[in-house]
């Protein structure tokens, strides 16, 4: 039985991930922050089925920035594969708290492959990389070798880690790689990313709960895939025959206000009634251009992304309209 360690076992990709895994036959083990509150709301199902955790299933508690007790575990849980998904994801939030940013997200991925290098057997390392590196590229779409020029602290973070793990990689002979990760969205997306906050407001709308939505740069545009479909090319990197980098992208571009409108669509209201500018949202500078050329996952690794993006949000509106009506 394969063994899989997963840091962020707890976000939308990383619930995702143990569930693939899980599928495939392997023993997931995942590292959980210790706080005051429960750190593991997208697992509980699994956590609660007494046939899976204790089983094939285990949650370590931890955090990327303790090294010493990230060691300890690794040494014990010696996995095969390792899927480093943790760090501070939210690029607008980059800005307000830049230090704890790139502690985390560059300094962590840092220390971890510090950790890999010293085990007796390294096991091989997926890092979740961004399309943030890219920033505001002068090629679009960007492919595995457009320069990196990111534009905000978690842009700059996530190209530090980047950088390291190929450094890692050529200099220690790692089984290392980036999965360059452009917007991925499901009804698990973390609440203050666009997409969910807006699927959440329509549904909210819908319900009477609430009578408008505010948001920053409608114009704003993304690539933008369905989560499920990435944590597969997580999962085809490392069963690849070598450690390479790989864009997952769509190559299609939108922008916020078409999220908006299939959101505001699927509940039967006009966005147009509802939806207003707040400046708080506005970010100092936005990304442009960013659209992800997967050619290279699609012939190396036959990943292709299958779901189509209309598709995703309405299922997350709707999704948000049951959780709001279920909770009265
Ligand atoms: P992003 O995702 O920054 O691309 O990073 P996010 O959903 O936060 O923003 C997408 C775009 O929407 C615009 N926008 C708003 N964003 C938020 N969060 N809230 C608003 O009210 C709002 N109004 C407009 C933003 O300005 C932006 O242009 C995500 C994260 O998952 C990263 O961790 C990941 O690396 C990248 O995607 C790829």
């Amino acid at each position: 039985m394969p063994r899989a360690f997963i840091t962020g076992i707890n976000g939308q990709d990383g619930s995702y991930l143990t569930e693939l895994l899980l599928d495939k036959g392997y023993e997931v083990h995942g590292l959980v922050r210790r706080t005051s509150s429960l750190n593991r709301s997208r697992l509980d199902h699994l956590y609660n089925d007494p046939n899976i955790y204790g089983q094939h299933f285990f949650l370590h508690y931890g955090d990327v920035d303790d090294t010493t007790t990230l060691r300890r575990i690794l040494v014990k849980v010696a996995p095969d594969e390792l899927y480093h998904l943790a760090g501070q994801s939210h690029v607008g939030l980059s800005f307000d708290i830049p230090e704890s940013t790139c502690e985390m997200t560059a300094m962590g991925t840092l220390r971890l492959l510090e950790i890999i290098r010293d085990l007796p057997q390294p096991p091989r390392l997926f890092h979740a990389s961004s399309s943030e590196i890219f920033g505001q590229p002068e090629q679009a779409p960007q492919n595995e070798r457009t320069p990196h020029a990111p534009i905000n602290p978690y842009g700059c973070a996530k190209a530090f880690a980047t950088q390291m793990v190929g450094i890692y990689r050529s200099a220690f002979r790692l089984f290392v790689s980036n999965g360059i990760m452009y917007n991925h969205e499901s009804p698990r997306r973390g609440e203050n990313f666009v997409t969910r906050k807006i699927c959440r407001g329509a549904a909210a709308i819908k319900l009477g709960l609430e009578k408008e939505l505010l948001l920053g740069d409608i114009t704003a545009e993304r690539d933008w895939g369905d989560a499920r479909d990435y944590v597969r090319g997580m999962w085809l990197t490392l069963q690849h025959n070598s450690a390479e980098d790989f864009i997952f992208a769509t190559g299609k571009v939108h922008r916020v206000e078409d999220v908006v409108e299939i959101a505001f669509g699927a509940m039967q209201l006009d966005w147009r009634i509802h939806v207003k500018q707040n400046p708080r949202f506005l970010r100092y500078a936005e990304p442009l251009r960013l659209v992800g050329d997967a050619t290279k996952a699609k012939q190396m690794l036959n990943w292709e992304p299958c779901t189509p993006f209309n598709e995703t949000i309405t299922e997350m509106a709707r999704a948000e309209f049951d959780a709001l009506s279920r909770r009265g």
